[in-house]
Protein backbone atom coordinates (compact mmCIF):
# COMPACT_ATOMS: atom_id res chain seq x y z
CA UNK A 1 0.00 0.00 0.00
CA UNK A 2 2.10 3.23 -1.40
CA UNK A 3 2.08 6.45 0.15
CA UNK A 4 1.35 8.26 -3.64
CA UNK A 5 0.52 11.63 -1.46
CA UNK A 6 1.03 13.61 1.73
CA UNK A 7 -0.09 17.28 1.71
CA UNK A 8 -0.51 19.86 4.62
CA UNK A 9 -3.59 21.64 4.89
CA UNK A 10 -3.69 25.09 6.56
CA UNK A 11 -6.49 26.74 7.83
CA UNK A 12 -8.07 29.09 10.58
CA UNK A 13 -11.86 28.35 11.00
CA UNK A 14 -12.07 30.50 14.03
CA UNK A 15 -8.59 29.34 15.00
CA UNK A 16 -5.05 28.04 13.07
CA UNK A 17 -5.51 24.24 12.48
CA UNK A 18 -2.72 21.99 10.62
CA UNK A 19 -3.63 18.84 9.38
CA UNK A 20 -1.67 16.02 6.85
CA UNK A 21 -3.17 14.08 4.79
CA UNK A 22 -1.66 11.34 3.58
CA UNK A 23 -3.02 9.40 0.48
CA UNK A 24 -1.94 5.74 -0.67
CA UNK A 25 -2.84 4.44 -4.28
CA UNK A 26 -5.56 2.08 -3.20
CA UNK A 27 -7.42 5.27 -2.84
CA UNK A 28 -7.55 4.64 0.73
CA UNK A 29 -6.62 8.42 2.66
CA UNK A 30 -6.02 9.52 6.30
CA UNK A 31 -5.23 12.57 8.28
CA UNK A 32 -3.47 13.40 11.76
CA UNK A 33 -3.31 16.75 13.18
CA UNK A 34 0.13 18.77 13.16
CA UNK A 35 -1.26 22.16 15.06
CA UNK A 36 1.56 23.39 17.38
CA UNK A 37 -0.21 26.89 18.88
CA UNK A 38 1.50 29.54 17.86
CA UNK A 39 4.23 28.12 16.13
CA UNK A 40 2.20 26.51 13.57
CA UNK A 41 4.11 27.21 10.48
CA UNK A 42 7.26 25.91 11.53
CA UNK A 43 5.51 22.46 12.06
CA UNK A 44 4.34 23.00 8.25
CA UNK A 45 7.60 23.62 7.30
CA UNK A 46 9.16 20.54 8.41
CA UNK A 47 6.16 18.32 7.56
CA UNK A 48 6.78 19.94 3.81
CA UNK A 49 10.58 20.33 3.26
CA UNK A 50 11.74 17.25 5.48
CA UNK A 51 8.87 14.82 5.88
CA UNK A 52 6.55 14.46 2.85
CA UNK A 53 9.56 13.65 0.62
CA UNK A 54 10.61 10.93 2.67
CA UNK A 55 6.69 9.56 2.92
CA UNK A 56 6.19 9.32 -0.73
CA UNK A 57 6.85 5.13 -2.31
CA UNK A 58 6.68 4.31 1.41
CA UNK A 59 4.31 0.97 2.60
CA UNK A 60 1.50 3.21 4.52
CA UNK A 61 1.32 -0.13 6.83
CA UNK A 62 4.57 0.45 8.28
CA UNK A 63 3.81 2.25 11.05
CA UNK A 64 6.25 1.88 13.20
CA UNK A 65 8.91 1.59 10.92
CA UNK A 66 8.21 4.75 9.55
CA UNK A 67 7.84 5.92 13.01
CA UNK A 68 11.13 5.04 13.95
CA UNK A 69 12.58 6.21 10.30
CA UNK A 70 11.34 9.84 11.41
CA UNK A 71 12.49 9.27 14.74
CA UNK A 72 15.96 7.86 15.15
CA UNK A 73 16.13 8.35 11.11
CA UNK A 74 16.67 12.06 11.33
CA UNK A 75 19.67 12.60 14.20
CA UNK A 76 18.35 15.16 16.05
CA UNK A 77 15.38 13.78 17.94
CA UNK A 78 12.39 15.15 20.27
CA UNK A 79 11.32 18.67 20.71
CA UNK A 80 7.55 20.14 19.99
CA UNK A 81 8.02 20.87 16.70
CA UNK A 82 9.41 17.66 15.49
CA UNK A 83 7.13 15.35 17.96
CA UNK A 84 4.14 17.18 16.35
CA UNK A 85 5.30 16.21 13.07
CA UNK A 86 5.81 12.71 13.86
CA UNK A 87 2.36 12.55 15.06
CA UNK A 88 0.56 13.51 12.61
CA UNK A 89 2.12 10.91 9.79
CA UNK A 90 1.38 8.70 12.69
CA UNK A 91 -2.15 9.06 13.42
CA UNK A 92 -2.38 9.41 9.71
CA UNK A 93 -1.33 5.79 9.02
CA UNK A 94 -3.06 4.77 12.05
CA UNK A 95 -6.10 6.17 10.69
CA UNK A 96 -5.52 4.58 6.73
CA UNK A 97 -4.60 0.97 8.63
CA UNK A 98 -8.12 1.29 10.75
CA UNK A 99 -9.81 2.32 7.58
CA UNK A 100 -8.47 -0.94 5.40
CA UNK A 101 -8.95 -3.32 8.17
CA UNK A 102 -12.72 -1.78 8.41
CA UNK A 103 -12.42 -1.13 11.81
CA UNK A 104 -12.55 1.58 14.28
CA UNK A 105 -9.64 2.54 15.26
CA UNK A 106 -10.01 1.41 19.09
CA UNK A 107 -10.40 -1.79 18.07
CA UNK A 108 -6.63 -2.49 16.06
CA UNK A 109 -5.30 -0.67 19.70
CA UNK A 110 -6.87 -3.63 21.39
CA UNK A 111 -10.85 -2.91 21.77
CA UNK A 112 -12.90 -1.40 24.39
CA UNK A 113 -12.45 -1.32 28.04
CA UNK A 114 -14.93 1.17 29.13
CA UNK A 115 -18.43 2.48 27.35
CA UNK A 116 -17.47 6.75 26.95
CA UNK A 117 -14.58 8.34 27.97
CA UNK A 118 -15.05 10.57 31.16
CA UNK A 119 -14.56 13.71 30.24
CA UNK A 120 -14.47 17.41 31.86
CA UNK A 121 -15.80 20.65 30.59
CA UNK A 122 -14.07 24.24 31.75
CA UNK A 123 -16.22 26.42 33.78
CA UNK A 124 -14.77 30.03 34.44
CA UNK A 125 -15.34 33.45 35.48
CA UNK A 126 -13.96 37.08 35.93
CA UNK A 127 -14.99 36.64 39.97
CA UNK A 128 -16.24 34.28 42.06
CA UNK A 129 -20.29 35.01 41.15
CA UNK A 130 -19.73 34.57 37.35
CA UNK A 131 -17.51 31.25 38.18
CA UNK A 132 -20.53 29.65 40.07
CA UNK A 133 -22.98 30.65 37.56
CA UNK A 134 -20.40 28.82 34.61
CA UNK A 135 -20.20 25.45 37.36
CA UNK A 136 -23.90 25.64 36.90
CA UNK A 137 -23.84 25.56 33.72
CA UNK A 138 -21.71 22.67 32.90
CA UNK A 139 -23.55 20.67 35.65
CA UNK A 140 -27.30 21.44 33.61
CA UNK A 141 -25.27 19.99 30.62
CA UNK A 142 -24.38 16.81 32.03
CA UNK A 143 -20.70 17.30 33.11
CA UNK A 144 -20.07 14.98 36.30
CA UNK A 145 -15.90 16.60 35.65
CA UNK A 146 -15.64 20.67 36.06
CA UNK A 147 -12.49 22.64 35.61
CA UNK A 148 -12.71 25.74 37.74
CA UNK A 149 -10.69 28.78 36.69
CA UNK A 150 -11.18 32.01 38.23
CA UNK A 151 -10.08 35.55 38.00
CA UNK A 152 -7.74 37.39 40.36
CA UNK A 153 -9.36 40.79 42.06
CA UNK A 154 -7.43 43.19 40.53
CA UNK A 155 -5.60 41.53 38.10
CA UNK A 156 -7.23 42.21 34.58
CA UNK A 157 -6.37 38.93 32.16
CA UNK A 158 -6.06 35.83 34.10
CA UNK A 159 -5.59 32.14 32.15
CA UNK A 160 -8.50 30.65 31.94
CA UNK A 161 -10.96 32.87 32.41
CA UNK A 162 -12.41 34.74 28.11
CA UNK A 163 -12.91 37.84 27.86
CA UNK A 164 -16.46 38.77 25.94
CA UNK A 165 -18.58 36.18 23.87
CA UNK A 166 -17.99 33.21 23.13
CA UNK A 167 -15.86 30.30 24.52
CA UNK A 168 -12.12 30.91 26.20
CA UNK A 169 -9.27 31.07 23.63
CA UNK A 170 -5.75 32.25 24.18
CA UNK A 171 -4.15 32.63 21.39
CA UNK A 172 -4.97 36.01 19.97
CA UNK A 173 -4.90 37.00 16.62
CA UNK A 174 -1.41 39.38 15.87
CA UNK A 175 1.54 39.37 18.03
CA UNK A 176 1.43 37.83 21.55
CA UNK A 177 -0.12 40.12 24.21
CA UNK A 178 0.42 40.41 27.35
CA UNK A 179 -0.62 39.59 30.47
CA UNK A 180 -0.30 40.30 34.28
CA UNK A 181 0.30 37.60 36.93
CA UNK A 182 0.52 37.93 40.96
CA UNK A 183 1.41 34.74 43.02
CA UNK A 184 0.27 36.09 46.07
CA UNK A 185 -2.95 37.13 45.22
CA UNK A 186 -3.71 33.95 43.43
CA UNK A 187 -2.34 32.11 46.61
CA UNK A 188 -4.91 34.33 49.06
CA UNK A 189 -8.11 33.96 46.27
CA UNK A 190 -7.32 29.97 45.21
CA UNK A 191 -8.78 27.86 48.01
CA UNK A 192 -11.55 30.53 48.45
CA UNK A 193 -12.81 29.92 45.01
CA UNK A 194 -12.81 25.86 45.23
CA UNK A 195 -14.45 26.49 48.98
CA UNK A 196 -17.76 28.18 47.53
CA UNK A 197 -17.73 25.54 44.35
CA UNK A 198 -18.31 22.59 47.12
CA UNK A 199 -20.67 24.93 49.34
CA UNK A 200 -22.52 25.19 46.32
CA UNK A 201 -22.16 22.26 44.43
CA UNK A 202 -21.11 19.16 46.77
CA UNK A 203 -19.11 16.58 47.31
CA UNK A 204 -20.17 14.38 44.29
CA UNK A 205 -18.89 16.44 41.05
CA UNK A 206 -15.16 16.15 40.24
CA UNK A 207 -13.26 19.65 40.21
CA UNK A 208 -10.23 20.12 38.56
CA UNK A 209 -7.95 22.89 38.53
CA UNK A 210 -5.26 24.57 35.94
CA UNK A 211 -2.33 26.20 37.29
CA UNK A 212 -0.70 26.56 34.47
CA UNK A 213 3.37 26.34 35.21
CA UNK A 214 2.72 29.26 37.26
CA UNK A 215 4.32 28.42 40.94
CA UNK A 216 7.59 27.20 42.47
CA UNK A 217 7.28 23.63 44.09
CA UNK A 218 7.29 24.98 47.55
CA UNK A 219 4.44 27.48 46.69
CA UNK A 220 2.29 24.30 44.73
CA UNK A 221 2.84 22.35 48.21
CA UNK A 222 1.10 25.39 49.84
CA UNK A 223 -1.90 25.39 47.26
CA UNK A 224 -1.96 21.34 47.19
CA UNK A 225 -2.35 21.63 50.99
CA UNK A 226 -5.13 24.02 51.36
CA UNK A 227 -6.98 22.54 48.79
CA UNK A 228 -7.01 19.42 50.29
CA UNK A 229 -10.27 19.91 52.15
CA UNK A 230 -12.21 20.24 48.54
CA UNK A 231 -10.82 16.99 47.44
CA UNK A 232 -9.70 18.09 43.75
CA UNK A 233 -9.97 15.12 40.99
CA UNK A 234 -6.30 16.79 39.95
CA UNK A 235 -4.50 20.26 40.23
CA UNK A 236 -2.51 20.40 37.10
CA UNK A 237 0.41 22.09 36.19
CA UNK A 238 1.52 23.52 39.34
CA UNK A 239 5.26 23.71 38.62
CA UNK A 240 7.38 23.83 34.76
CA UNK A 241 8.08 20.07 34.69
CA UNK A 242 11.42 20.39 32.87
CA UNK A 243 12.82 20.20 36.65
CA UNK A 244 10.86 16.83 37.05
CA UNK A 245 12.64 16.67 40.36
CA UNK A 246 10.74 19.54 41.69
CA UNK A 247 8.35 17.31 41.56
CA UNK A 248 9.10 15.58 44.96
CA UNK A 249 8.69 18.52 46.97
CA UNK A 250 4.94 19.04 46.37
CA UNK A 251 4.08 15.26 46.25
CA UNK A 252 5.50 15.01 49.57
CA UNK A 253 3.86 17.97 50.84
CA UNK A 254 0.03 17.13 49.61
CA UNK A 255 -2.71 14.57 48.84
CA UNK A 256 -4.02 16.45 46.20
CA UNK A 257 -3.90 14.29 43.50
CA UNK A 258 -1.14 15.71 40.46
CA UNK A 259 -1.59 16.00 36.89
CA UNK A 260 0.97 17.36 34.54
CA UNK A 261 2.65 16.92 31.18
CA UNK A 262 0.32 18.70 28.38
CA UNK A 263 3.59 20.24 26.59
CA UNK A 264 5.80 16.79 26.94
CA UNK A 265 6.69 15.74 24.10
CA UNK A 266 8.29 12.25 24.82
CA UNK A 267 8.95 9.65 27.26
CA UNK A 268 11.19 11.47 28.19
CA UNK A 269 10.20 14.15 30.02
CA UNK A 270 7.78 11.95 32.11
CA UNK A 271 9.91 9.54 33.25
CA UNK A 272 11.25 10.63 36.63
CA UNK A 273 8.02 11.88 37.35
CA UNK A 274 6.17 8.34 36.35
CA UNK A 275 8.59 5.83 37.48
CA UNK A 276 8.90 7.53 41.06
CA UNK A 277 5.34 7.97 41.40
CA UNK A 278 5.50 11.58 41.56
CA UNK A 279 2.19 12.33 40.01
CA UNK A 280 -1.41 10.94 39.25
CA UNK A 281 -2.46 11.94 35.59
CA UNK A 282 -0.03 12.35 32.71
CA UNK A 283 -1.08 15.05 30.30
CA UNK A 284 1.43 14.13 27.22
CA UNK A 285 -1.23 14.01 24.13
CA UNK A 286 -1.15 12.18 20.46
CA UNK A 287 -0.52 15.40 18.92
CA UNK A 288 2.68 16.60 20.91
CA UNK A 289 4.38 13.16 22.24
CA UNK A 290 4.79 11.71 18.58
CA UNK A 291 1.64 10.16 17.93
CA UNK A 292 -0.62 7.16 18.91
CA UNK A 293 2.62 4.92 18.57
CA UNK A 294 4.60 7.10 20.94
CA UNK A 295 1.60 7.92 23.42
CA UNK A 296 1.03 3.90 23.88
CA UNK A 297 5.01 4.06 25.23
CA UNK A 298 4.32 6.94 27.14
CA UNK A 299 0.64 5.32 28.55
CA UNK A 300 1.97 1.96 29.15
CA UNK A 301 5.19 3.07 31.45
CA UNK A 302 2.48 4.85 33.09
CA UNK A 303 0.20 1.65 34.05
CA UNK A 304 3.13 -0.23 35.34
CA UNK A 305 3.03 3.01 38.37
CA UNK A 306 -0.38 3.14 38.82
CA UNK A 307 -0.31 6.90 36.72
CA UNK A 308 -3.41 7.20 34.38
CA UNK A 309 -4.22 9.44 31.36
CA UNK A 310 -5.32 12.87 31.39
CA UNK A 311 -4.86 14.02 27.61
CA UNK A 312 -4.74 17.61 27.27
CA UNK A 313 -7.88 18.68 24.63
CA UNK A 314 -8.04 22.39 24.22
CA UNK A 315 -9.59 24.05 21.61
CA UNK A 316 -5.93 24.09 19.88
CA UNK A 317 -5.56 20.34 19.65
CA UNK A 318 -8.09 20.09 16.61
CA UNK A 319 -11.04 17.29 16.28
CA UNK A 320 -8.41 14.83 14.81
CA UNK A 321 -6.64 14.87 17.80
CA UNK A 322 -9.92 14.83 20.14
CA UNK A 323 -11.43 11.90 18.06
CA UNK A 324 -8.01 10.06 18.06
CA UNK A 325 -8.09 10.12 21.63
CA UNK A 326 -11.58 9.23 22.24
CA UNK A 327 -10.25 5.65 20.62
CA UNK A 328 -7.02 5.80 22.97
CA UNK A 329 -9.37 6.57 26.04
CA UNK A 330 -11.76 3.72 24.84
CA UNK A 331 -8.92 1.01 25.05
CA UNK A 332 -6.74 2.30 27.74
CA UNK A 333 -6.88 0.28 30.31
CA UNK A 334 -5.12 3.02 32.80
CA UNK A 335 -6.92 5.93 31.55
CA UNK A 336 -7.74 8.53 33.88
CA UNK A 337 -10.13 11.40 32.31
CA UNK A 338 -10.40 13.59 29.02
CA UNK A 339 -10.10 17.20 28.75
CA UNK A 340 -12.79 18.72 26.27
CA UNK A 341 -13.83 21.89 25.25
CA UNK A 342 -16.08 21.87 21.86
CA UNK A 343 -14.51 23.54 18.87
CA UNK A 344 -15.65 26.52 17.33
CA UNK A 345 -18.97 26.36 14.80
CA UNK A 346 -16.75 27.22 11.71
CA UNK A 347 -14.29 24.60 12.96
CA UNK A 348 -16.86 22.13 12.72
CA UNK A 349 -18.05 22.82 9.54
CA UNK A 350 -14.43 22.30 8.56
CA UNK A 351 -13.80 18.94 9.84
CA UNK A 352 -16.96 16.55 10.22
CA UNK A 353 -16.70 13.64 13.21
CA UNK A 354 -18.24 10.37 14.38
CA UNK A 355 -18.20 10.95 18.17
CA UNK A 356 -20.20 12.14 20.41
CA UNK A 357 -20.71 13.82 24.09
CA UNK A 358 -23.01 11.90 26.30
CA UNK A 359 -24.36 12.51 29.79
CA UNK A 360 -20.68 13.27 31.11
CA UNK A 361 -18.83 10.80 28.79
CA UNK A 362 -17.10 11.29 25.24
CA UNK A 363 -18.79 8.12 23.16
CA UNK A 364 -16.50 6.71 20.28
CA UNK A 365 -17.02 6.86 16.62
CA UNK A 366 -17.83 3.56 15.11
CA UNK A 367 -17.00 4.42 11.55
CA UNK A 368 -13.62 2.94 10.31
CA UNK A 369 -10.39 4.82 10.78
CA UNK A 370 -10.93 7.35 13.70
CA UNK A 371 -13.53 9.08 12.52
CA UNK A 372 -12.79 12.22 11.85
CA UNK A 373 -12.62 14.03 8.32
CA UNK A 374 -11.80 17.26 6.43
CA UNK A 375 -13.66 18.98 4.11
CA UNK A 376 -10.31 20.54 2.40
CA UNK A 377 -12.76 22.98 -0.10
CA UNK A 378 -13.97 24.21 3.27
CA UNK A 379 -10.86 24.51 4.89
CA UNK A 380 -9.43 26.86 1.96
CA UNK A 381 -12.15 29.31 3.01
CA UNK A 382 -10.14 30.36 6.59
CA UNK A 383 -6.55 31.61 5.52
CA UNK A 384 -3.49 31.17 8.05
CA UNK A 385 -4.23 34.37 10.08
CA UNK A 386 -0.51 34.59 12.76
CA UNK A 387 -1.91 34.14 16.00
CA UNK A 388 0.12 33.73 19.49
CA UNK A 389 -0.12 32.44 22.87
CA UNK A 390 0.43 35.60 25.23
CA UNK A 391 3.03 36.35 27.30
CA UNK A 392 2.96 36.77 31.22
CA UNK A 393 4.88 39.08 33.31
CA UNK A 394 4.85 39.47 36.99
CA UNK A 395 3.82 43.23 38.55
CA UNK A 396 7.11 44.53 38.70
CA UNK A 397 7.52 43.47 34.96
CA UNK A 398 9.62 40.30 35.40
CA UNK A 399 8.62 37.82 32.68
CA UNK A 400 7.08 34.98 34.14
CA UNK A 401 5.51 31.15 32.92
CA UNK A 402 2.36 31.93 31.31
O1 LIG B 1 -3.18 26.78 27.66
O2 LIG B 1 -4.01 24.64 24.96
O3 LIG B 1 -5.38 22.56 30.09
N1 LIG B 1 -5.43 23.27 29.14
C1 LIG B 1 -4.59 24.26 28.88
C2 LIG B 1 -4.79 25.00 27.58
C3 LIG B 1 -3.47 25.56 27.05
C4 LIG B 1 -3.55 25.80 25.58
C5 LIG B 1 -2.18 26.19 25.04
O4 LIG B 1 -2.11 26.07 23.68
O5 LIG B 1 -3.71 24.54 29.66
O6 LIG B 1 -5.74 26.02 27.73
CO1 LIG C 1 -3.45 22.95 31.05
Amino acid sequence: MKIIDARVIVSSPGRNLVTLKIETEDGISGIGDATLNGRELAVVAYLQDHVVPCLIGRDARRIEDIWQYLYRGAYWRRGPVTMTAIAAVDVALWDIKAKAAGMPLYQLLGGRSREGALAYGHADGRNLEEALASVEKYRKAGYRAIRVQCGLPDIEKVYGVHVGEGPYEPAQRGLPEEERWSTPAYMRFVPTLFAAVRENFGEEVALLHDVHHRLTPNEAARVGKDLEPYRLFFMEDATPAENQEGFRLIRRATTTPLATGEVFNSVWDAKALITEQLIDYVRATIVHAGGISHMRTIASLAGLYGVRTGFHGATDLSPVTLGAAIHFDTWLPNFGIQEYMAHAEETMQVFSHGHRFEDGYLIVSEAPGHGVEIDEAKAALYPYQPAYLPVNRLEDGTVWDW
